[in-house]
C-alpha cells in the first residue's frame, strides 16, 4: 500500500509578520523540489499572510489548534474550524501534546475538535503520544489507543479516512531526544494495526508521521520506515533550508 510523505511544520508560537512572510516564501520557492506533500501551521495572526505569500504554490496551509465549540458565538480567544477554511487552511492540528499538557485538553475534548475540524472541511492532523513516564511504565500502547479510541468512539473509524495521525512521544519533543527509527516504527505500526482492527482498508491508507525532535540528519532513516509516512516537524521548520532539507528525505 503506497502512502504520500508529508512533511508539516508547526511553528508553535515564534516568529513575526516578517518573518513568517520570507520563511513562507522561501519554502514555496523550494516545494517544487519535493516530493512530500508540504503543510506549514503558523500562528493564528499570521495565517493569512502565510497563505498569501505561498501563492499557488503546492504547500498548504493549516493551524495549530481550534475551538471546541460550533462555529460562532460568545467564546473569547477561540477561533473555529470554519473560520480557518475561510481563510484558507486545509488543515489542523489537533490534541498537540502541549495542548494537552498546558492546556489541559482531554481525549474527549481533542476528539470533539478533530469532529469540528472536520466539520469545517478540513483535514485534522490529530497527535498522539506518550510522556517518558507513561513509556517506562510500559503504558505506551495503552496510552496511544485511548487517544485514538477517543476519537473512534465519538465519530466512527470512517472519521480517520480523511485524517492525518501525528505520534508525537513527549520525551522527544523539542528535546533533541528523537525515537529511534525501531522506536518510530513500533508505535507507527501499533497505531496502523488498532485502526484496522477497525477498518484494514482505512488503516493501509492513513498516514501516520512521526513527531519529535525530527532534523535533515536523522529524517532519510525514519522516514524510510515501512509504517512512518513522514515528519511533523517544530523547531527545524523555522528554518526554511531545514524543513527543505527534511522534506527532501521523502521518496
Ligand atoms: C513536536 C514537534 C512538532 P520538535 O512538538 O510538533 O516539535 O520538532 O521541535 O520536537
Amino acid at each position: 500500500m503506497t502512502r504520500p510523505t508529508i512533511v508539516a511544520g508547526n511553528w508553535k508560537m515564534h516568529g513575526n509578520l516578517g518573518m513568517a512572510e520570507n520563511l513562507a516564501e522561501a519554502i514555496a520557492a523550494g516545494a517544487s523540489e519535493s516530493k512530500a506533500k508540504l503543510i506549514v501551521c503558523p500562528p493564528y495572526p499570521y495565517l493569512d499572510a502565510v497563505v498569501r505569500a505561498l501563492g499557488d504554490s503546492d504547500v498548504h496551509v493549516g493551524g495549530q489548534n481550534l475551538a471546541d465549540q460550533p462555529d460562532s458565538g460568545a467564546f473569547t480567544g477561540e477561533v473555529s474550524g470554519t473560520m480557518l477554511r475561510d481563510i484558507g487552511c486545509w488543515h489542523v492540528i489537533v490534541g498537540h501534546s502541549e495542548r494537552r499538557s498546558l492546556y489541559g485538553e482531554s481525549n474527549e475534548q481533542v476528539a470533539t475538535k478533530f469532529g469540528l475540524a472536520r466539520d469545517a472541511g478540513l483535514v485534522p492532523i490529530l497527535c498522539v503520544g506518550e510522556t517518558l513516564e507513561e513509556r517506562e511504565q510500559g503504558q505506551m500502547e495503552s496510552v496511544l489507543k485511548a487517544q485514538l479510541e477517543a476519537v473512534v468512539r465519538m465519530h466512527g473509524v470512517d472519521a480517520l479516512q480523511d485524517a492525518i495521525v501525528a505520534y508525537e512521544p513527549v520525551w522527544a519533543i523539542g528535546t533533541g531526544k528523537t525515537a529511534s527509527p525501531d522506536q518510530a516504527q513500533a508505535a507507527h505500526a501499533f497505531l496502523r494495526q488498532q485502526v484496522a482492527a477497525h477498518n484494514a482498508t482505512i488503516a493501509g491508507v492513513l498516514p501516520i508521521l512521526y513527531g519529535g525532535s525530527v532534523k535533515p540528519g536523522n529524517a532519510p532513516e525514519l522516514f524510510a520506515q515501512p509504517d512512518v509516512d513522514g515528519g511533523l516537524i517544530g523547531g527545524a521548520s523555522l528554518k526554511s533550508e531545514d524543513f527543505l532539507a527534511i522534506a527532501a528525505a521523502a521518496s
